[in-house]
């Protein structure tokens, strides 16, 4: 059915316009890929729900990888509230508003490159507008793709959302310190995670212990040393 006014004709429509959309996307994201290859930079898509943790993840982590070699893009419907976290670090950002989409797309990350002086960078972190949804399927170019689940959204994320956690590389999950406060079974989520994606690595961080991102700093160094 359409989901507009559930004919079967207006079906067909919106599934070809999806596919050139995807399309289109698609091969924007292998110029950026081949853009962030010949530059040697290491570009990393992080999604997760609104209010997981990305940006705070992202302030624990930059420290560890050296504020100098990072450039991150902020992606959000409206605003500049984490390109000015960033910002705050020293790390060169560029803020990105959707004005309503919900997730960013290649062609909207290689405007953005376009405003980064990416001279001395290693990593370009992407933070792509929170859904777990609709950035699943929108490739930006990345190496690596991050998903960040917290345990108060609940065990069962990865069961409701499989495309999405299918998608990453690697999954942290943070607020680790609510574990006590929260009735979040971690062996059902690792469970139910592995059988969706049985090689993504998983690390648990929490705000609260920040080195607890050491590893997972360590874990992104050797992948981008592998795709040099
Ligand atoms: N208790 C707790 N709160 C956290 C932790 N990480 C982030 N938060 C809080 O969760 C909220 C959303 O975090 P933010 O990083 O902005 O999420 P984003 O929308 O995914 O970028 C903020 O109030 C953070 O202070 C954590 O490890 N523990
Ligand atoms: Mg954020």
């Amino acid at each position: 059915m359409c989901d507009e006014c559930g004919c079967e004709e207006h079906k067909h429509e919106v599934i070809t316009l999806e596919e050139n959309i995807l399309k289109d996307n698609d091969v924007r994201a292998a110029e950026n890929r081949a853009f962030f290859r010949e530059k040697e930079i290491f570009a990393v898509n992080i999604t997760g729900s609104p209010g997981s943790g990305k940006t705070t993840f992202l302030e624990m982590l930059i420290p560890h990888l050296g504020k100098d070699n990072i450039a991150i893009i902020e992606g959000d419907l409206e605003g500049d509230v984490d390109s000015c976290r960033m910002e705050s670090l020293g790390v060169r950002t560029v803020q990105i508003n959707t004005k309503g989409a919900c997730h960013l797309n290649a062609h909207l990350v290689s405007h953005a490159i376009e405003k980064l002086d990416l001279n001395g960078i290693k990593y370009l972190f992407v933070e792509n507008v929170g859904n777990l949804i609709c950035p699943t399927f929108f490739d930006l170019g990345e190496e690596m793709r991050i998903i960040i689940s917290s345990v108060p959204e609940g065990d069962d994320k990865p069961v409701k959302y499989p495309p999405m956690f299918a998608s990453g590389n690697m999954l942290i999950l943070t607020k680790i310190d609510l574990l006590p406060h929260i009735s979040f079974n971690r062996e059902k989520f690792r469970d139910e995670l592995s059988r969706i994606n049985p090689n993504m690595p998983v690390f648990e961080v929490t705000s609260r212990k920040p080195e607890m991102v050491i590893p997972v700093a360590e874990a992104i160094k050797k992948q981008s040393k592998e795709k040099r």
